[in-house]
């Protein structure tokens, strides 16, 4: 283990490489793969300073996917994706998103030269995403209807089209992001007990599972995860084991009425005797305002529901004492400010004086 017992620090991938250097041999990497990189994977595992010890864990750990170059874990996963995409020979990626695929998409699209199309659920996307699209210079279709919706539509366009479809339904999207749990363990020296997710459309919780069930068997660790995914209760189909027609929460990203890796995400919740349960948006947003007024951690809603779930799981009497738990925080908070705004915060509007400052504060 890298960190030191009760103190809450970062630890920085050892030697700098990226992910498609680092892991290369555990990855579909060809002498013709164009090997680019913004930056992803590398990713700190923060030590929690207060909730750690108030669910009395053993450790708990966030994994920071929020500080891949756009902002989400979807770098990994992109950068495999669309590196291979032009290794194919294409000239287009295509894909549907509730937001941080299309933002990463649009991003590597630029670093390999191709172009991007995203097709999002008009008005239901947070404002940093489609910034970032935008930036990028995607092309962009806001379409009325689901993300569920969008999927099925890009998957019929990447069939009739030359373009190639860079929603985790594409393998590559998962073997990229596989490389976040050979990092977890590879910095923690195992995996830990217990893994905390997000659940949307499936693909991460399916990647995660992936990468530890490699790396024991290659017995780079001793032990697998327990996995506990987290759908929120108004888009929760794994949990109730069947599609949601109208899916809804205040965390966008996880949205999703149909998970594309629905049969992953049960293989993981199963083989590692773990659960897949539902949380309130709440008990989300609950979660929110906790990371990032006790933990200095400010992650977008669908990452919270990882904390949020793992509190309740605390709550309903889980033991958890001696257990090393990591809960992933899958993107960032700058991604979605409207949220953020919903915080109670203390503002005071005042003359630009130092007097009347003073007074604003109570200072005089
Ligand atoms: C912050 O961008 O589906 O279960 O289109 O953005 O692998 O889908 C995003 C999903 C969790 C869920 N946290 O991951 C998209 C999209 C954040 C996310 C998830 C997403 P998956």
């Amino acid at each position: 283990m890298t960190a030191t017992e009760g103190t809450s620090q970062a630890v920085r991938q050892p030697d700098g490489r990226f992910i498609l250097q680092r892991y290369r041999d555990l990855l579909p990497i060809t002498d013709q793969t164009p090997l680019r990189t913004l930056g992803e994977g590398g990713t700190p595992l923060l030590r929690s300073r207060v909730i750690e010890g108030e669910l009395g864990l053993g450790a708990l750990y966030f994994k920071l996917e929020s500080l891949n170059p756009t902002g989400s874990f979807k770098d990994r996963g992109m950068v495999v994706a669309v590196a291979k995409a032009a290794e194919d020979g294409a000239k287009a990626v295509i894909c549907a998103s509730t937001g941080n695929t299309s933002a990463s998409a649009a991003a590597y699209a630029v670093l390999h030269g191709l172009r991007a199309y995203v097709v999002v659920p008009s008005g239901r996307i947070a404002t940093g995403k489609l910034a970032q699209a935008v930036a990028h210079g995607a092309e962009i279709v806001a379409i009325d209807g689901s993300f569920d919706d969008a999927l099925r539509i890009v998957r019929e366009l990447a069939d009739r089209h030359p373009v190639s479809l860079v929603n985790s339904v594409n393998d590559h999207r998962i073997q990229g992001q596989k490389t976040a749990a050979f990092e977890i363990a590879d910095e923690l020296g195992d995996a830990p007990e217990v893994l905390c997710i997000p659940v949307g459309n499936a693909g991460n919780i399916t990647a995660y599972w992936r990468g530890f069930t490699e790396y024991y068997h290659l017995e780079q660790s001793t032990k697998l995860p327990a996995v506990w995914g987290f759908q929120a209760a108004g888009a929760a189909p794994i949990v109730l084991g069947e599609p949601v027609a109208h899916p809804e929460t205040v965390a966008t990203a996880i949205r999703i009425g149909n998970p594309a890796s629905w049969a992953g995400a049960v293989e993981a919740r199963d083989a590692s005797g773990g659960s897949i349960t539902a949380v309130t948006d709440d008990e989300i947003m609950e979660a929110y305002r906790r990371l990032a007024k006790d933990e200095g951690v400010f992650c977008e809603p669908a990452s919270a529901a990882s904390v949020a779930g793992l509190m309740r799981k605390a709550r309903e009497g889980a033991d958890l004492s001696g257990q090393t738990a990591v809960c992933i925080i899958t993107g960032s908070g700058l991604k979605d400010p409207e949220s953020a705004m919903t915080i109670k915060a203390t503002r005071h509007d005042s003359a630009a004086e130092v007097r009347d400052v003073e007074r604003a504060l109570g200072w005089s």
